[in-house]
């Protein structure tokens, strides 16, 4: 609930309450039990709420049901996230993609918004032109959907021709993955000397920006900035990131970046790798970098080291910098040394 409060503020939502239930079995029509939701909607009403919004994508007729029974807008965490990426897309290709997984939210929830068409009339079971409209949206959005997706092919084949040209360098290379906010792009700016966003608000980096660094005097690698995860990161939203997972996909390495100031990081670590097992990458090569350790007591920093053996860093200041650029050295070279013997 912290965490959906926190992606409302970062679109200047002002949060007024906050409710939760805990059930065993989720009710099949209205997510909530009835007695549970009544109290809700009025207390939300009390507090003069226009939208109320559940932490759990809600499923096309429940979001229905809910809507029957109030006049404010009944919204979940999907919609939230994808009005926050669509907020802070910058680039064409982030553009497509968020409209694209939008319109492929909206397509099986189109029935439940059917209030906006059907008010237009239509007659006792007859198709009116209630019908007629929402019929008319659905075959406009398969033909957006697809227009879209031959869009996101065609740059994802540049980005691939691109990718190629780098190949030919065959230089090793890396890229940071980790739960939004983790500091994955400060990180980034820290070893490339680059200058993308970071910021404090999730999401502000969507699309993959890779640069050459030396990781060590001898050492010249391609380092990847990414999309960040979240617990339910909505699949069709995933799955429209593409360049993201290809980026992901063709990486020699996967840096973990892992905000160890947050009590529940290793809950946020879990969180990653379920994401990662989804998209079937949870074989590929992987160091978890612990960062923000300046935000750390000293016992907690110890407690990390010794149960991880991974490097703890803070990327705002100098702190562990240079063992993290040796250790992802030593991986790489290990890496290359065995990928050496493989080919003789
Ligand atoms: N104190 C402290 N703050 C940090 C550190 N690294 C990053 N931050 C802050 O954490 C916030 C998030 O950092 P980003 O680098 O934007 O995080 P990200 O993982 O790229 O986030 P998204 O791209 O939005 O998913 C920013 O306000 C950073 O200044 C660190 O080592 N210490
Ligand atoms: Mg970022």
């Amino acid at each position: 609930m912290d965490e959906l409060r926190e992606l409302a503020q970062s679109i200047d939502l002002d949060v007024v309450g906050s409710n939760y239930q805990i059930k065993k079995q989720h009710d099949s029509k209205t997510l909530v039990g009835k007695g549970f939701l009544s109290d809700i909607l009025l207390e939300a009403e009390y507090l003069g709420a226009s939208k109320i919004i559940f932490n759990k994508e809600l499923l096309p007729f429940q979001s229905k049901e809910i809507s029957k029974l109030t006049y404010m807008k009944v919204s979940d965490k999907t919609e939230l996230i994808l009005e926050i990426f669509r907020k802070n897309a910058q680039s064409k290709e982030a553009h497509i993609q968020i409209e694209l997984a939008k319109l492929k939210y909206e397509l099986p929830r189109l029935a439940g918004t059917g209030k906006k068409y059907s008010q237009i009339g239509g007659g006792i079971s007859t198709k009116g032109p209630g019908e007629k409209k929402i019929e008319q949206r659905r075959r406009y959005l398969r033909k957006r959907i697809s227009l879209l997706e031959k869009q996101i092919t065609l740059l994802g084949e540049r980005r691939n021709q691109n990718r190629s040209k780098r190949d030919k360098n065959a230089l090793f290379s890396a890229t940071l993955i980790g739960y939004t906010c983790a500091g994955k792009s400060t990180f980034f700016n820290k070893l490339t000397k680059s200058n993308v966003i970071e910021s404090t608000k999730p999401f502000s980096t969507l699309n993959p920006t890779t640069r050459r660094t030396y990781i060590s005097d001898d050492l010249e690698i391609l380092l990847s900035d990414t999309v960040g995860f979240i617990t339910d990161l909505p699949e069709d939203l995933l799955s429209s990131f593409r360049a993201t997972l290809e980026e992901i996909r063709q990486s020699d390495l996967l840096i973990q970046i892992v905000d160890c100031s947050e009590a529940n990081f290793e809950e946020k670590i879990i969180s990653v790798e379920d994401t990662l097992v989804k998209t079937k990458l949870i074989d590929h090569k992987r160091i978890i970098i612990f960062n923000k350790a300046d935000l750390i007591p000293e016992e907690t920093l110890k407690y990390i080291e010794t149960k991880y053996q991974q490097p703890c860093v803070s990327s705002i200041n100098n702190f562990g910098i240079q063992n993290a650029k040796i250790e992802i050295e030593r991986i790489i070279k290990s890496h290359l040394k065995n990928k050496n013997v493989a080919n003789l």
